[in-house]
């Protein structure tokens, strides 16, 4: 009776673990498609830009365009909390956008890093902007260590924030990249992400 000690196997027990293991039932397949949206705004309130991320095959693209900044680099990262508000830094000190929290690290590492070339990082960590003279960025990047279904690496309900200076990929917790300039929180558009049932 091996076979059918192996089909009970299968049929009930390794569904629990993958239940306990992820604390849910897997999570499902990502909808091509699906979209978020963000309105980013300065510490003053003011609106300066936006952003559409949209689910692909292998991660989320952002798309972004802002306005308002200093000609140059900027850091750009994911925040782990959907607030702008001013809130506490590390340190305690209260700073524009810092109720947003540090970047988003749903893998616990702890490390901030280049976000191509570093597999050990904060999912949030991204790409620098490069402002123009007038201030204006844009960026067109994949994310692939973040999706917009429900779950663990889900950027719903997150914040995107730009920083005064350039990110370096390295320092931890920010790049050292200075004081948070925009913030937007990261709202679900159109059908995009209610329900964990792929339809
Ligand atoms: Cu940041």
């Amino acid at each position: 009776m091996r076979n059918l000690e192996f089909m009970l196997f299968a049929a009930v027990v390794v569904p629990l673990v993958a239940i306990a293991q992820g604390g849910a039932a897997p999570a499902a397949p990502q909808r091509a498609g699906a979209t978020a949206m963000v309105k980013l705004q300065t510490a003053k309130g003011e609106p300066a830009g936006q952003a559409v991320l949209t689910a692909v095959p292998d991660g989320v693209e952002i798309v972004l365009n802002v306005e308002k900044l200093t000609p140059g680099l900027h850091g750009f990262h994911i925040h782990t909390n959907g607030s702008c508000a001013p809130g506490p830094d590390p340190s305690g000190k209260t700073i524009d956008f810092g109720a947003a929290g540090g970047h988003f690290d749903p893998a616990a590492t702890a490390r901030h890093g280049h976000p191509e070339h570093d597999a050990q990082r904060h999912a949030g960590d991204a790409p620098n902007l490069t402002a123009d003279a007038q201030g204006k960025a844009t960026l067109r990047y994949t994310n692939t260590m973040v999706t917009l279904v429900p779950g663990k690496t889900s950027v719903i309900g997150k914040a995107l924030v730009v920083h005064a200076d350039a990110d370096d990929y390295k320092t931890n917790p920010a790049g050292n990249s200075g004081a948070r300039v925009l913030c937007g929180v990261i709202e679900p558009a159109r059908d995009a992400v209610v329900g964990s049932v792929a339809r």
